[in-house]
């Protein structure tokens, strides 16, 4: 049997999968991004200096990450000499942007695939905001509506965690994270000027200065952002890992791993990263190169030429197409399908040997588990992975603001030259987010974004293979196809942008 699992909530955008069920088991799935935006169209012809600006308003989310992947790509055509505060400013306003989206993908979106919202009933204490939660469950089950006021109810049945006091504490981070992510966005305006839409993020810098009340006030906003991790995040991912084990066998994707690397330590073009750059396919790493991508548009609803490279991929929008089935595209690395994304950045630099702390906090939270490192490939991997990665984000931000010169530049002069090529590559919270700017005659004649969950959300390709999505759902068992909580659970580990996907 088919099924449509639309719509799809608790998600950035609008997707939809269709699963193919037989004895208990998705045979087929398909994941179609659902809308056409076309920011590669409109960017044609403008001023190169509106494309950091114009990309973050791909998406609300992610809107730090397209501006540093323009303002690189920028910086390699206008060969800028970024000053170190330039880069360090860049590094302290992403990382502090993943800091807030890995809280937002746990807390508010996927939790509640495994809290049982309903212990809440159960609550006799005085908090304020966990009495709100009670009385807006209440009055939902009363109210029996299929389309709820408050974001909770009704949900997919199936097993949640049992323990009450575990459920109710979930809960109440549920809360404290917003008031957390805010305190990260925060952080980030500070040298960002805004969330979402940075207004200080440049080619060769950032406009802000590197005043002390500045760096005083970011260290201050991190530091609880950081405890928060530590204290909450981590064993929160821990006990739902606790909880539903057989989550560490569920949810594996069936090819490779990309990451482009994330927070570099100097302000080279080529400098060495946090987390490391690196493709992992069949075991082996090798180092990136952007001329292997291509982008095939075979079940993609557009008319364009398939399997072009970055540099030479077009848009032709085609949405009676025959055989497509989605608007997102189907980049591909070398022919494989890649996943990206925090699992990915993990797998990647623990792979290669680089960062110290990846390995050492991958095997301490392996051995607590008692899983293998490469079980981070599952629904619970890409949970543990973002917390990895956001506690190692929070410790590098805070030495990073020591290193800031208060009197030094934060940005670089700016000469755009009449033509020239470049790419910009860097990690979005969702992955791998690459973006390539051609300009010709002081204007942009090409602009091209080859996005996280346009990988990770992609349709099947020129040679019929799955996206890493897809073949993730493919081979898992539902206990009930009409109500699949274990496709929902495998979806929201990816933490899918469909606007970014289609962008
Ligand atoms: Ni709209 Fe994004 C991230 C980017 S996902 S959230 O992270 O780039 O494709």
């Amino acid at each position: 049997m088919k099924v449509n699992l639309g719509p799809i909530t608790r998600i950035e955008g609008h997707l939809n999968i269709e699963t193919t069920v037989e004895n208990n088991t998705i045979v087929d799935a398909r994941c179609m991004g659902e809308m056409f935006r076309g920011f590669e169209v409109f960017l044609r012809g403008r001023d190169p200096l509106d494309a950091q600006q114009i990309t973050q308003r791909i998406c609300g989310v992610c809107p730090y990450a397209h501006a540093i992947a323009s303002s690189y790509a920028q910086e390699s055509v206008y060969k800028l000499n970024v000053p170190p505060n330039g880069r360090i400013m860049h590094n302290l306003i992403q990382g502090a942007n993943h800091l807030y989206d890995y809280l937002l993908q746990f807390y508010q979106l996927a939790a509640l695939d495994f809290v049982d919202i309903t212990a809440i009933l159960k609550y006799k204490g005085k908090d304020a905001d966990l009495l709100t939660v009670k009385n807006w469950v209440q009055s939902e089950l009363a109210s029996g509506k299929s389309y709820p006021a408050a974001p909770f109810l009704p949900r997919l049945s199936g097993k949640y965690i049992s323990d009450t006091d575990l459920n109710i504490g979930a809960i109440k981070h549920y809360i404290e994270a917003m008031e957390i992510q805010k305190k990260a966005n925060a952080a980030a305006a500070i040298f960002g000027g805004k969330f979402p839409h940075s207004t200080s993020i440049f080619p060769g810098g950032c406009t802000q200065n590197a005043r002390i009340d500045l760096i005083s006030s970011y260290q201050s906003l991190i530091r609880e952002v950081r405890d928060f991790y530590h204290n909450k995040y981590i064993p929160d991912v821990l006990a739902i890992a606790k909880a539903f084990p057989k989550y560490w066998e569920i949810g594996a994707s069936k090819g490779g791993f990309l990451s482009y690397g994330l927070l570099p330590l100097t302000s080279e073009a080529e400098s060495e990263r946090v987390f490391s750059s690196g493709v992992l396919l069949d075991g082996q790493i090798s180092p990136v190169n952007f001329e292997l991508i291509t982008e095939d548009v075979k079940h993609a609803k557009y008319s364009s030429p398939s399997g072009l490279k970055v540099k030479d991929s077009t848009l032709t929008p085609s949405p009676q197409k025959s055989g497509a089935y989605s608007w997102i595209k189907a980049p591909r690395y070398q022919g494989h399908m890649v996943e990206v994304g925090s699992a990915a950045r993990i797998l990647v630099d623990y792979h290669q040997g680089h960062n110290p702390k990846v390995k050492q906090l991958v095997e301490r939270f392996a051995g607590q588990t008692g899983i293998t490192p490469s079980k981070l490939n599952s629904v619970l991997g890409r949970y543990l992975s973002r917390a990895i990665c956001g506690a190692i984000i929070a410790d590098f931000l805070l030495d990073e603001t020591e290193r800031l010169d208060t009197k030094g530049p934060t940005i670089a002069d700016i000469r755009i030259p009449a033509s020239g090529e470049g790419f910009g590559a860097t990690e979005a919270s969702r992955g791998a987010l690459l973006h390539y700017i051609r300009i010709k005659d002081h204007k942009i004649e090409r602009y091209e974004c080859v996005v996280p969950t346009t990988w990770n959300a992609s349709p099947r390709d020129d040679n019929d293979q799955p996206g890493a999505m897809e073949s993730a759902l493919i081979g898992t068992k539902v206990n009930d196809p009409e109500d699949q909580i274990e496709a929902v659970r495998i979806m929201h580990s990816f933490d899918p942008c469909i606007a970014c996907a289609v962008h």
